[in-house]
Protein backbone atom coordinates (compact mmCIF):
# COMPACT_ATOMS: atom_id res chain seq x y z
CA UNK A 1 0.00 0.00 0.00
CA UNK A 2 2.68 2.60 1.13
CA UNK A 3 4.09 2.21 -2.38
CA UNK A 4 1.31 3.17 -3.99
CA UNK A 5 2.89 6.79 -5.34
CA UNK A 6 -0.95 7.52 -6.13
CA UNK A 7 -1.79 7.88 -2.50
CA UNK A 8 -1.42 11.40 -1.72
CA UNK A 9 -1.92 12.18 1.99
CA UNK A 10 -2.92 15.50 3.33
CA UNK A 11 0.60 15.68 4.79
CA UNK A 12 1.89 15.20 1.08
CA UNK A 13 -0.05 17.51 -0.13
CA UNK A 14 0.85 20.80 1.83
CA UNK A 15 4.56 19.89 1.65
CA UNK A 16 4.32 19.82 -2.15
CA UNK A 17 2.73 22.79 -2.04
CA UNK A 18 4.63 24.98 0.18
CA UNK A 19 7.49 23.84 -1.44
CA UNK A 20 6.25 26.65 -4.46
CA UNK A 21 7.16 29.24 -1.61
CA UNK A 22 11.04 28.82 -1.08
CA UNK A 23 10.69 31.37 2.05
CA UNK A 24 8.07 28.85 3.54
CA UNK A 25 9.63 27.34 6.82
CA UNK A 26 7.02 24.14 7.09
CA UNK A 27 5.53 25.68 10.38
CA UNK A 28 2.01 26.00 8.49
CA UNK A 29 1.93 22.76 7.13
CA UNK A 30 2.46 21.26 10.55
CA UNK A 31 -0.23 23.46 12.23
CA UNK A 32 -2.54 22.07 9.21
CA UNK A 33 -1.02 18.23 10.47
CA UNK A 34 -1.75 19.48 14.04
CA UNK A 35 -5.47 20.16 12.95
CA UNK A 36 -6.34 17.12 11.00
CA UNK A 37 -4.67 15.45 14.06
CA UNK A 38 -7.44 16.71 16.29
CA UNK A 39 -10.57 16.43 14.33
CA UNK A 40 -9.68 12.77 14.00
CA UNK A 41 -9.68 12.06 17.31
CA UNK A 42 -12.73 14.46 17.18
CA UNK A 43 -13.95 12.10 14.45
CA UNK A 44 -13.28 8.91 16.42
CA UNK A 45 -15.64 10.15 19.33
CA UNK A 46 -18.43 10.67 17.34
CA UNK A 47 -18.42 7.69 15.88
CA UNK A 48 -18.17 5.62 18.95
CA UNK A 49 -20.67 8.75 20.75
CA UNK A 50 -24.03 6.50 20.45
CA UNK A 51 -22.25 3.11 21.71
CA UNK A 52 -20.70 4.74 24.83
CA UNK A 53 -23.77 6.33 25.50
CA UNK A 54 -21.49 10.25 25.94
CA UNK A 55 -24.85 11.77 24.13
CA UNK A 56 -26.76 14.73 26.06
CA UNK A 57 -25.81 18.35 27.59
CA UNK A 58 -22.61 18.53 29.66
CA UNK A 59 -25.18 20.56 32.08
CA UNK A 60 -23.21 23.63 31.28
CA UNK A 61 -24.29 26.70 28.72
CA UNK A 62 -21.17 28.43 26.55
CA UNK A 63 -20.67 31.92 25.59
CA UNK A 64 -23.94 32.45 23.18
CA UNK A 65 -26.17 30.32 25.93
CA UNK A 66 -26.31 27.80 24.15
CA UNK A 67 -26.64 24.27 26.00
CA UNK A 68 -23.09 22.62 25.31
CA UNK A 69 -23.19 18.86 24.23
CA UNK A 70 -20.96 17.10 25.59
CA UNK A 71 -19.29 16.23 22.58
CA UNK A 72 -18.75 19.99 22.54
CA UNK A 73 -16.49 20.10 25.40
CA UNK A 74 -14.91 16.76 24.20
CA UNK A 75 -13.92 18.70 20.47
CA UNK A 76 -13.03 22.06 22.23
CA UNK A 77 -10.43 20.34 24.37
CA UNK A 78 -9.27 18.39 22.19
CA UNK A 79 -8.62 20.99 19.50
CA UNK A 80 -6.83 23.31 21.77
CA UNK A 81 -4.42 20.40 23.62
CA UNK A 82 -3.16 19.10 19.60
CA UNK A 83 -2.11 23.35 19.20
CA UNK A 84 -1.04 23.94 22.60
CA UNK A 85 2.73 22.72 23.13
CA UNK A 86 3.70 22.52 19.42
CA UNK A 87 5.15 26.24 19.47
CA UNK A 88 3.96 27.40 16.62
CA UNK A 89 0.68 28.92 17.94
CA UNK A 90 0.81 32.47 19.98
CA UNK A 91 -2.93 32.68 21.10
CA UNK A 92 -6.38 30.14 20.12
CA UNK A 93 -9.92 31.23 20.17
CA UNK A 94 -12.94 28.78 20.11
CA UNK A 95 -16.24 29.68 19.76
CA UNK A 96 -17.16 28.21 23.26
CA UNK A 97 -14.44 30.24 25.35
CA UNK A 98 -15.87 33.44 26.20
CA UNK A 99 -12.06 34.88 25.99
CA UNK A 100 -9.71 34.09 24.16
CA UNK A 101 -6.97 30.93 25.27
CA UNK A 102 -3.65 31.86 26.03
CA UNK A 103 -0.50 29.51 25.14
CA UNK A 104 1.98 29.05 27.88
CA UNK A 105 5.30 30.89 28.15
CA UNK A 106 7.52 28.08 26.82
CA UNK A 107 4.91 27.31 23.70
CA UNK A 108 3.98 30.62 23.15
CA UNK A 109 6.62 32.32 20.19
CA UNK A 110 4.50 30.88 17.61
CA UNK A 111 3.28 33.01 14.41
CA UNK A 112 0.23 32.25 14.11
CA UNK A 113 -2.96 32.78 15.68
CA UNK A 114 -6.31 30.02 15.43
CA UNK A 115 -9.82 30.13 15.36
CA UNK A 116 -11.84 27.33 15.44
CA UNK A 117 -15.38 26.28 16.42
CA UNK A 118 -14.52 23.22 17.58
CA UNK A 119 -18.17 21.52 16.56
CA UNK A 120 -20.45 23.38 14.65
CA UNK A 121 -24.34 22.20 14.03
CA UNK A 122 -24.32 20.52 17.46
CA UNK A 123 -28.18 20.22 17.45
CA UNK A 124 -27.52 17.55 15.12
CA UNK A 125 -25.96 15.14 17.18
CA UNK A 126 -28.33 14.04 19.03
CA UNK A 127 -30.01 13.00 15.38
CA UNK A 128 -26.90 11.21 14.00
CA UNK A 129 -26.79 14.05 11.83
CA UNK A 130 -23.85 15.79 10.15
CA UNK A 131 -21.34 18.02 12.02
CA UNK A 132 -18.61 20.00 11.42
CA UNK A 133 -15.39 21.58 13.10
CA UNK A 134 -14.30 25.00 11.32
CA UNK A 135 -10.82 26.40 11.72
CA UNK A 136 -9.05 29.63 10.56
CA UNK A 137 -5.22 30.76 10.73
CA UNK A 138 -4.01 34.29 10.84
CA UNK A 139 -0.37 35.22 10.85
CA UNK A 140 0.15 37.27 14.42
CA UNK A 141 0.01 40.69 14.46
CA UNK A 142 1.35 41.50 18.22
CA UNK A 143 4.92 41.70 17.98
CA UNK A 144 6.06 38.91 20.42
CA UNK A 145 5.42 37.37 23.87
CA UNK A 146 1.69 36.33 24.57
CA UNK A 147 -0.74 36.65 21.63
CA UNK A 148 -3.60 39.20 22.08
CA UNK A 149 -6.83 40.11 21.30
CA UNK A 150 -5.30 41.41 18.06
CA UNK A 151 -4.18 38.27 16.73
CA UNK A 152 -7.74 37.17 16.09
CA UNK A 153 -9.46 40.33 15.63
CA UNK A 154 -8.16 40.49 12.06
CA UNK A 155 -10.40 40.88 8.57
CA UNK A 156 -11.12 37.57 7.10
CA UNK A 157 -9.05 39.01 4.24
CA UNK A 158 -5.57 38.51 6.43
CA UNK A 159 -6.64 34.83 6.84
CA UNK A 160 -3.53 32.56 5.85
CA UNK A 161 -5.64 29.63 5.96
CA UNK A 162 -9.21 28.38 6.49
CA UNK A 163 -10.91 25.03 6.37
CA UNK A 164 -13.47 22.84 7.88
CA UNK A 165 -13.55 19.19 8.97
CA UNK A 166 -17.00 17.33 8.14
CA UNK A 167 -18.24 14.26 9.91
CA UNK A 168 -20.42 12.87 7.83
CA UNK A 169 -21.09 9.51 6.01
CA UNK A 170 -17.04 9.55 5.72
CA UNK A 171 -15.02 12.23 6.89
CA UNK A 172 -13.49 14.85 4.76
CA UNK A 173 -11.35 17.91 5.49
CA UNK A 174 -11.46 20.80 3.09
CA UNK A 175 -8.85 23.49 2.91
CA UNK A 176 -7.55 26.83 1.09
CA UNK A 177 -4.08 28.62 2.01
CA UNK A 178 -5.09 30.97 -0.74
CA UNK A 179 -4.05 28.77 -3.73
CA UNK A 180 -7.33 27.01 -4.30
CA UNK A 181 -9.38 24.83 -2.32
CA UNK A 182 -8.26 20.89 -1.71
CA UNK A 183 -10.76 17.99 -0.69
CA UNK A 184 -9.54 15.04 1.80
CA UNK A 185 -11.39 12.02 2.76
CA UNK A 186 -9.88 10.36 6.19
CA UNK A 187 -9.28 6.50 5.16
CA UNK A 188 -10.50 4.73 8.36
CA UNK A 189 -8.06 1.35 7.55
CA UNK A 190 -4.97 3.75 7.83
CA UNK A 191 -6.34 7.10 9.94
CA UNK A 192 -5.21 8.96 6.96
CA UNK A 193 -6.70 12.26 5.41
CA UNK A 194 -6.10 11.48 1.48
CA UNK A 195 -6.63 13.98 -1.29
CA UNK A 196 -9.98 13.14 -2.84
CA UNK A 197 -10.77 16.75 -4.19
CA UNK A 198 -8.14 18.41 -5.55
CA UNK A 199 -8.99 22.03 -6.76
CA UNK A 200 -12.94 22.39 -5.79
CA UNK A 201 -14.57 24.97 -8.09
CA UNK A 202 -18.03 25.92 -7.16
CA UNK A 203 -20.18 26.57 -10.32
CA UNK A 204 -21.40 29.96 -10.82
CA UNK A 205 -25.04 29.09 -10.68
CA UNK A 206 -26.31 26.50 -8.38
CA UNK A 207 -28.94 24.02 -8.21
CA UNK A 208 -29.45 24.37 -4.31
CA UNK A 209 -30.25 26.77 -1.78
CA UNK A 210 -30.38 26.28 1.84
CA UNK A 211 -32.01 28.61 4.70
CA UNK A 212 -34.08 27.97 7.49
CA UNK A 213 -37.44 29.09 6.10
CA UNK A 214 -39.14 28.76 9.49
CA UNK A 215 -37.56 32.54 9.86
CA UNK A 216 -39.35 33.89 6.16
CA UNK A 217 -41.85 36.32 8.09
CA UNK A 218 -39.05 38.07 9.93
CA UNK A 219 -36.58 38.86 7.34
CA UNK A 220 -36.42 42.38 5.25
CA UNK A 221 -37.89 42.41 1.93
CA UNK A 222 -35.32 42.04 0.23
CA UNK A 223 -34.12 38.42 1.85
CA UNK A 224 -38.11 37.67 0.93
CA UNK A 225 -37.72 38.50 -2.18
CA UNK A 226 -34.94 36.59 -3.41
CA UNK A 227 -36.25 33.32 -1.81
CA UNK A 228 -39.19 33.80 -3.57
CA UNK A 229 -37.10 33.79 -6.52
CA UNK A 230 -35.17 30.53 -5.40
CA UNK A 231 -38.65 29.23 -5.16
CA UNK A 232 -39.67 29.57 -8.72
CA UNK A 233 -41.95 32.47 -8.32
CA UNK A 234 -39.73 35.20 -10.77
CA UNK A 235 -38.76 33.46 -13.53
CA UNK A 236 -37.72 36.23 -15.47
CA UNK A 237 -34.96 36.91 -12.85
CA UNK A 238 -34.02 33.82 -12.21
CA UNK A 239 -34.66 30.12 -12.51
CA UNK A 240 -36.25 28.54 -8.97
CA UNK A 241 -33.57 25.96 -7.02
CA UNK A 242 -34.62 22.98 -5.19
CA UNK A 243 -34.46 23.45 -1.23
CA UNK A 244 -32.13 21.38 1.03
CA UNK A 245 -31.37 22.40 4.85
CA UNK A 246 -29.45 20.28 7.00
CA UNK A 247 -29.20 22.65 9.68
CA UNK A 248 -25.26 22.50 10.11
CA UNK A 249 -23.25 24.57 8.62
CA UNK A 250 -20.14 22.75 7.64
CA UNK A 251 -23.02 20.03 5.66
CA UNK A 252 -25.17 22.45 3.94
CA UNK A 253 -21.66 24.58 2.75
CA UNK A 254 -20.17 21.38 1.27
CA UNK A 255 -22.93 20.43 -0.74
CA UNK A 256 -23.07 23.48 -1.79
CA UNK A 257 -19.90 23.52 -2.70
CA UNK A 258 -19.14 20.47 -4.59
CA UNK A 259 -22.92 20.80 -6.49
CA UNK A 260 -23.58 24.40 -6.67
CA UNK A 261 -25.77 26.10 -4.71
CA UNK A 262 -26.69 29.04 -1.81
CA UNK A 263 -26.52 29.22 1.90
CA UNK A 264 -28.21 32.04 3.72
CA UNK A 265 -28.46 32.94 7.24
CA UNK A 266 -30.18 36.59 7.14
CA UNK A 267 -30.85 39.16 9.96
CA UNK A 268 -33.89 38.98 10.90
CA UNK A 269 -36.46 41.26 13.00
CA UNK A 270 -35.89 39.23 16.45
CA UNK A 271 -31.71 38.69 15.54
CA UNK A 272 -31.05 41.88 13.22
CA UNK A 273 -27.39 40.39 13.19
CA UNK A 274 -28.40 37.03 12.39
CA UNK A 275 -26.87 33.95 14.19
CA UNK A 276 -23.98 33.19 12.71
CA UNK A 277 -20.21 34.17 14.02
CA UNK A 278 -18.25 36.52 11.35
CA UNK A 279 -14.92 34.67 12.81
CA UNK A 280 -15.91 31.27 13.50
CA UNK A 281 -18.14 30.03 10.59
CA UNK A 282 -18.58 33.43 8.14
CA UNK A 283 -14.82 34.49 7.59
CA UNK A 284 -13.15 30.88 7.12
CA UNK A 285 -16.20 29.90 5.12
CA UNK A 286 -15.85 33.35 2.53
CA UNK A 287 -12.07 32.28 2.16
CA UNK A 288 -12.95 28.91 1.28
CA UNK A 289 -16.08 30.01 -0.88
CA UNK A 290 -14.18 33.17 -2.83
CA UNK A 291 -11.01 30.33 -3.33
CA UNK A 292 -13.99 28.21 -5.20
CA UNK A 293 -14.37 30.50 -7.55
CA UNK A 294 -18.07 31.21 -5.54
CA UNK A 295 -18.65 34.51 -2.84
CA UNK A 296 -19.87 35.60 0.82
CA UNK A 297 -21.54 38.90 1.73
CA UNK A 298 -23.82 40.07 4.97
CA UNK A 299 -25.90 40.99 2.07
CA UNK A 300 -24.00 44.16 1.02
CA UNK A 301 -20.94 43.68 1.92
CA UNK A 302 -17.81 41.25 1.41
CA UNK A 303 -17.55 39.27 4.36
CA UNK A 304 -13.68 39.41 3.90
CA UNK A 305 -13.27 43.06 4.46
CA UNK A 306 -15.40 43.45 7.60
CA UNK A 307 -13.02 43.44 10.51
CA UNK A 308 -14.50 41.86 13.66
CA UNK A 309 -14.84 44.37 16.39
CA UNK A 310 -15.70 41.67 19.17
CA UNK A 311 -14.42 37.92 19.05
CA UNK A 312 -17.98 36.46 18.92
CA UNK A 313 -19.80 38.96 16.83
CA UNK A 314 -22.32 37.79 15.24
CA UNK A 315 -23.11 38.52 11.14
CA UNK A 316 -25.70 37.93 8.38
CA UNK A 317 -24.40 35.63 5.96
CA UNK A 318 -25.38 34.65 2.37
CA UNK A 319 -22.39 32.24 0.50
CA UNK A 320 -22.30 30.08 -2.33
CA UNK A 321 -22.18 30.02 -6.09
CA UNK A 322 -21.25 34.05 -7.04
CA UNK A 323 -23.91 34.60 -9.13
CA UNK A 324 -26.88 33.08 -6.98
CA UNK A 325 -25.09 35.59 -3.90
CA UNK A 326 -24.99 38.56 -6.20
CA UNK A 327 -28.60 38.14 -7.07
CA UNK A 328 -29.68 37.97 -3.24
CA UNK A 329 -27.29 41.45 -2.82
CA UNK A 330 -29.34 42.79 -5.79
CA UNK A 331 -32.75 41.91 -4.35
CA UNK A 332 -31.83 43.54 -0.86
CA UNK A 333 -30.38 46.71 -2.51
CA UNK A 334 -33.23 47.34 -5.22
CA UNK A 335 -36.70 45.97 -2.79
CA UNK A 336 -37.85 48.78 -0.64
CA UNK A 337 -38.27 47.63 2.97
P1 LIG B 1 -26.14 24.75 15.66
O1 LIG B 1 -26.96 25.83 16.28
O2 LIG B 1 -26.83 23.41 15.60
O3 LIG B 1 -24.75 24.64 16.25
O4 LIG B 1 -24.06 28.22 14.20
C1 LIG B 1 -24.54 27.03 14.56
C2 LIG B 1 -25.54 26.38 13.62
O5 LIG B 1 -25.91 25.15 14.11
C3 LIG B 1 -25.03 26.21 12.17
O6 LIG B 1 -24.20 25.11 11.98
C4 LIG B 1 -26.31 26.09 11.39
O7 LIG B 1 -26.16 26.44 10.05
C5 LIG B 1 -27.25 27.01 12.13
O8 LIG B 1 -26.72 27.17 13.45
C6 LIG B 1 -28.65 26.45 12.21
O9 LIG B 1 -29.49 27.37 12.80
P2 LIG B 1 -31.09 27.17 12.83
O10 LIG B 1 -31.36 26.00 13.72
O11 LIG B 1 -31.61 28.46 13.38
O12 LIG B 1 -31.55 26.94 11.42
Amino acid sequence: MLNNTSIITIERFILEQERNFPEATGELTNLLYDIALGTKIVAAAIRRAGLVNILGSAGATNVQGEEQQKLDVFANETLKSAMTHTGRVCVMASEEDEEIISIPAEYRAGKYAVLFDPLDGSSNIDVNGAVGTIFSIYRRVSPEGEGTLADVLQAGSEQVAAGYVMYGSSVMLVYTAGNGVHGFTLDPTFGEFVLSHPAITMPPRGKYYSVNESNFARWGKGVQRAVRGFHGDLPDLIPGKVSRYIGSLVADFHRNLIAGGIFLYPGDAKNPRGKLRLSYEAAPMAFIAEQAGGAATDGTRRIMDIAPSELHQRIPLVIGSAEDVAFVSRMIAETPE
